[in-house]
């Protein structure tokens, strides 16, 4: 049982993860295609062992193709997303195009895994935001056994988030700084290099930006619409990784010991937490790993039932790559079994 996978957007940060996942996790995939921009036509990307030519995306004949993992960019999902469902290949989508789409369900594998049954509506699946991803993995667990009603999230996100050119620019702006000849910013409004920027995303009328807007939505769409969700989200000089403090206001009574318990028996979750110099996870030790880390946990002594958590992801990753590949493995496990 084998399917033939088109990655598009193999070029890119996610896509490049995309591949190497599909290899890592021995997908059962009869074919892999990687899939560009006309610029990018015979760019090579790695597949495991093998290394792919990228093929043009205008060119392509979806026909036959069983998954479709996408992330090329909104205009793209919006431009090729449901093309692509028509033919019959189901489309995982990686942009926020699709993800508030009342026909398409948004998943984190150990979170909503049954939502997946409302895939055939269009043939597309959305992945959520990065940023989302993690929390709903550390969320979950904890929704379970004492319903949260209340999380304040505060995100510190690596510029990989934005994608090659901010990775550049925050390289280049420190080396400048370093030989005191200071660049201007191109990809962000100001210098991130030795600074943080609280806007993520364009901002709302609301005085939110469009990224903590997404961790609000998706969460009412992934977990519950019921939980109350605020989030300020802040652009970090962090290569790769994105850390989150969750504060989290349960509606029943909790005990700390129990929620040692129940994160460290969670999917997709490894608890490194000791109360000492070093007993917590930082983005360097999370970049590369499939795990959502949690460190710091501890009671919020100003609430009846609430605690503090430190969330540590590889944002390329569970925050996008892996998150797609697993929804793929559930799909075919649960409805694209073949004979
Ligand atoms: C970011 N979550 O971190 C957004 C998109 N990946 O830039």
């Amino acid at each position: 049982m084998s399917y033939k996978i088109a990655v598009v957007g193999a070029t890119g940060n996610v896509g490049r993860e995309m591949l190497n996942i599909l290899a890592e996790r021995q997908f059962p995939a009869s074919e892999v295609v990687a899939l560009a921009s006309r610029r990018s036509l015979g760019q090579e990307v790695t597949y495991g062992e093998k290394t792919l030519k990228t093929k043009c995306l205008d060119d392509y004949d979806f026909t036959g193709t069983d998954i479709a993992l996408m992330s090329a960019g909104g205009s793209i999902s919006k431009a090729w997303g449901e093309k692509i469902g028509a033919t019959g290949c189901v489309v995982i989508d990686n942009s926020s195009h699709f993800r508030m789409d009342p026909d398409v369900p948004l998943i984190v594998p150990e979170v909503n895994p049954d939502a997946l049954a409302g895939y055939t509506k269009k043939n597309i699946i959305a992945n959520p935001n990065c940023s989302t991803a993690q929390m709903m993995v550390a969320l979950k667990p904890l929704h379970d056994y004492a319903t949260i009603k209340r999380v304040v999230v505060s995100t510190y996100q690596s510029v990989s988030g934005s994608g090659k050119a901010a990775m550049e620019e925050l390289w280049s702006q420190t080396r400048a700084i370093f030989v005191n000849d200071p660049i201007e910013p191109t990809v962000y409004p100001k210098q991130i290099a030795f600074n943080v920027i609280p806007q993520i995303d364009v901002f709302m009328d609301s005085g939110d930006t469009k990224e903590e807007w997404k961790m609000v939505a998706e969460t009412g769409k992934i977990l519950d619409p019921d939980i109350r969700v605020t989030a300020t989200c802040v652009r970090v000089p962090v290569f790769l990784g994105h850390s989150e403090s969750i504060n989290i206001e349960f509606e029943k009574p909790i005990d700390e010991t129990r929620i040692y318990e129940i994160l460290r028996e969670a999917p997709g979750l490894m608890v490194v937490d000791k109360r000492e110099d070093g007993g917590y996870v930082t983005p360097v030790e999370c970049a590369g790993e499939f795990a959502t880390y949690i460190s710091r946990m501890r009671r919020d002594v100003t609430v009846e039932n609430g605690i503090n958590l430190w969330c540590v992801s590889d944002n390329l990753l569970k925050g996008a790559a892996l998150n797609a590949v697993q929804i793929a493995e559930s799909l075919c496990n649960r409805y694209l079994k073949k004979g």
